[in-house]
């Protein structure tokens, strides 16, 4: 209950809510099997280490890789960014080459570049938007026809707008003229079935926690061919062949990624996550979440002062919704809300250069899962009604 009403929790979009399953895992693994992996040659920890790699292989099929080596367990989409960027980066770009992104991503998809483009005197190129938030095709072909590209990064659904992006074709486009390319699938694979291989992305990176597994666990996927070519992101225990005084040898990915005392009870209970999302099926997954923000789509643009941003047809994008009502702050929207029990988020949601594209400073944004239901998107559009009284819109 919040402020005396059951909770309606409309933003899973930033982190999802966890079933008693995923919960009951961490608790069966911290009382019953807790240890180290990889390293004993006891009872528990070889449990740990089955469990750990059990997940691994889960992940594998849930997004179809060829392989669970081509699967590392990282904190989340944003560290697995910065890898690939510290990484493949460093290695791959030059001087005066290019990097192409697109003006929807979030920071933790711009950042990165940023630092790279810096230390080896690359180019950023955005890919612009239309006003209804899909991706110019056009500025895309243009960055990639010019040469000199390295790397083509970008999200597969925006985590404003709900804009879906035609990743398989820019995938495509892509490669024929010799650049990888990253696909940030924070907001797709926790609701939509994805397959790698189908979509041939070079990497792909999503977050545990989008996903109703815990925090702290994350994903990235990389061709196999390509990790075996990628020098390590961080140095420690458990990523060597050998250790000398003055130099190292690397063991195969996926370790040679994976420095250190990772997060284990993370790894298995996203695992957990992944039996629970699969059991429901992602296709029908998507259904319910793209049925409800058809639903609030309709019904939000009704109200009288509403702008919704992102793609006009609801049918195009995911379960997320930005808009802003008449000039009411999205912060105001937002505490308004939260006294009628209903959890949006307020802001810039971690995507300033969209906010710049969109002339606003921020929005209000409502995103759905699994647990959400019709009658708290009635919820959502009578609580705004009411801020258009309150605010006198
Ligand atoms: N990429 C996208 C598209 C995202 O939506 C997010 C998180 C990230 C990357 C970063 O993921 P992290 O798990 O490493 O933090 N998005 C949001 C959001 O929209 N509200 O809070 C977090």
């Amino acid at each position: 209950m919040i402020n005396g009403k059951p909770l309606a929790y409309l933003d899973s979009a930033a982190t999802a809510q966890k079933p008693v399953e995923v919960i009951d895992e961490l608790t069966r693994f911290y009382t019953e099997y807790n240890a180290n992996v990889h390293r004993g040659v006891y009872k528990i920890s070889e449990e740990a280490t089955a469990a750990y790699e059990e997940a691994r292989a889960k992940i594998a099929r849930l997004i179809n890789a060829n392989s669970p080596t081509e699967i590392i367990f990282v904190r989340g989409t944003t560290e697995a960014i910065n890898l690939v960027a510290q990484s493949w980066g460093r290695m791959n770009v030059g001087l005066g080459e290019g990097i192409i992104l697109t003006e929807m991503e979030h920071h933790s998809n711009i950042v990165p570049w940023q630092l790279l483009a810096k230390q080896k005197g690359a180019h950023l190129k955005y890919v612009g938007l239309t006003d209804d938030g899909h991706l110019v095709h056009e500025d895309f072909r243009q960055h990639l026809e010019l040469g000199g590209s390295k790397l083509v990064t970008m999200t597969h659904v925006s985590n404003v707008l709900g804009t879906i992006n035609p990743v398989r074709e820019y995938i495509r486009e892509a490669h024929k003229q010799g650049c990888r390319v990253f696909v940030d699938a924070a907001q797709s694979v926790p609701h939509m079935p994805v397959d790698v291989q189908d979509m041939d992305c070079d990497f792909l990176a999503f977050s545990g926690h989008k996903m109703c597994g815990p925090t702290g666990i994350g994903v990235l996927y990389a061709k196999k061919a390509i990790l075996e070519e990628m020098p390590p992101y961080h140095g420690g225990g458990e990523m060597i062949r050998e250790v000398h005084l003055y130099e190292s040898t690397w063991r195969d990915p996926p370790y040679r990624f994976e420095a250190g005392t990772t997060n284990i009870a993370g790894a298995i209970g996203l695992g957990k996550a992944i039996d629970y999302l699969s059991e429901l099926g992602l296709r029908n997954i998507q259904l319910h979440d793209q049925e409800l923000a058809e639903y609030m789509h309709d019904m939000l643009g009704k109200v009288r002062g509403v702008k919704i941003y992102g793609p006009a047809n609801p049918r195009t994008k995911a379960g997320v919704i930005s808009f802003n009502l008449g000039d009411v702050h999205a912060h105001d929207m937002a505490s308004l809300l939260d006294e009628d029990g209903i959890a949006v988020r307020s802001g810039h949601h971690c995507a300033q250069p969209l906010m710049d594209r969109l002339g606003v400073s921020s929005t209000t944004r409502a995103s759905v899962y699994i647990y959400n239901t019709e009658d708290e998107i009635d919820r959502l559009v009578e609580s705004v009604e009411r801020a258009g009284r309150v605010f006198k819109v």
